[in-house]
């Protein structure tokens, strides 16, 4: 029986092979004596029952993760939920689903042919969560999602994977601030998700968070290669709540905009 160990580094490995940025943020701070854990990986999935939130954590469940808060976005039309593990040094996991009702019913019809090519021994598999994309698609479908909703498009070419590690900013030594590790990150050349501005949230809120832009990656299409948004890089400073314990959940007004990071530009 895997581990939850491998389970988390074929996630990290698949997020870097495909987005090498991410790889190059971690190295740089550690080649500045830092220490990256991580906060959370995040995962995006349709509300199809047959590979909705439930079935997406089954694979975490399984080694110990439990449902914690919920969150919901009107305007985006998706829902999502954390998962938190007994062992506070593992990763909270955040998975997110697109409310399809909501949408065209041209969009539904794309989304449920996407769905009907997944086979049910593949969801069900220990590694489920970096199975990669399921279905053929052509460029000129994951355009039309992308129209109605960048985040279907962007599930519809990137399929079931790691959307972002996070680094947990409150376990940095050499930043005394979130604006700091902003400064230091874009002096390296990252580019920022200025969304909502480059900082989402506060300390009143007890919980600030930036992210980098997704940066492009060749996808194959049933019509050829294109470049679309991968996956882009989290940075979470938490602060504790009144009762000395660290704040936990996430904050849905900063996750909103932080969703945009793999927006087309
Ligand atoms: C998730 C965006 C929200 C957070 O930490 O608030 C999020 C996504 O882009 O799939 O990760
Ligand atoms: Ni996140």
């Amino acid at each position: 029986m895997p581990t939850l160990d491998d389970l988390l580094s074929r996630l990290w490995d698949d997020y870097t092979h495909l987005n090498p940025h991410a790889q190059r943020v971690r190295n740089l701070l550690r080649e500045r004596g830092e220490t990256v854990v991580n906060d959370h990986i995040a995962f995006r999935t349709f509300d199809d029952p047959r590979i909705g939130i439930n079935v997406l954590a089954t694979a975490f469940e399984a080694h110990g993760y439990t449902p914690a808060d919920s969150y919901t976005f009107p305007e985006k039309k998706l829902f999502a939920r954390h998962y938190e593990h007994p062992d506070a040094n593992r990763p909270r996991v955040f998975i997110s689903e697109l409310k399809t009702e909501g949408f065209s019913e041209e969009l539904r019809r794309s989304v449920k042919q996407l769905v009907d090519q997944v086979p049910v021994d593949r969801t069900e598999a220990w590694d489920f969560p970096v199975a990669g994309r399921l279905w053929d698609l052509s460029y000129e479908q994951y355009q039309s999602l992308a129209e109605e909703s960048e985040y279907a498009g962007w599930l519809a070419a990137m399929g079931f994977r790691a959307n972002h590690f996070t680094v947990f900013v409150n376990a940095l030594d050499t930043f005394e601030s979130l604006e700091q590790l902003n400064e230091f990150l874009k002096t390296q050349g990252f580019k920022l998700n200025d969304a909502g501005g480059e900082i989402k949230g506060s300390a009143e809120v007890l919980l600030e968070q930036s992210s980098t832009r997704a940066e492009p990656v060749t996808v194959t299409f049933s019509d050829g290669e294109q470049k679309v948004p991968g996956c882009y890089y989290e940075f979470a400073r938490r602060y504790a709540k009144a009762d000395g314990q660290l704040f936990n959940g996430f904050v849905a007004k900063s996750a909103d905009k932080i969703f945009q990071s793999t927006d087309r530009q």
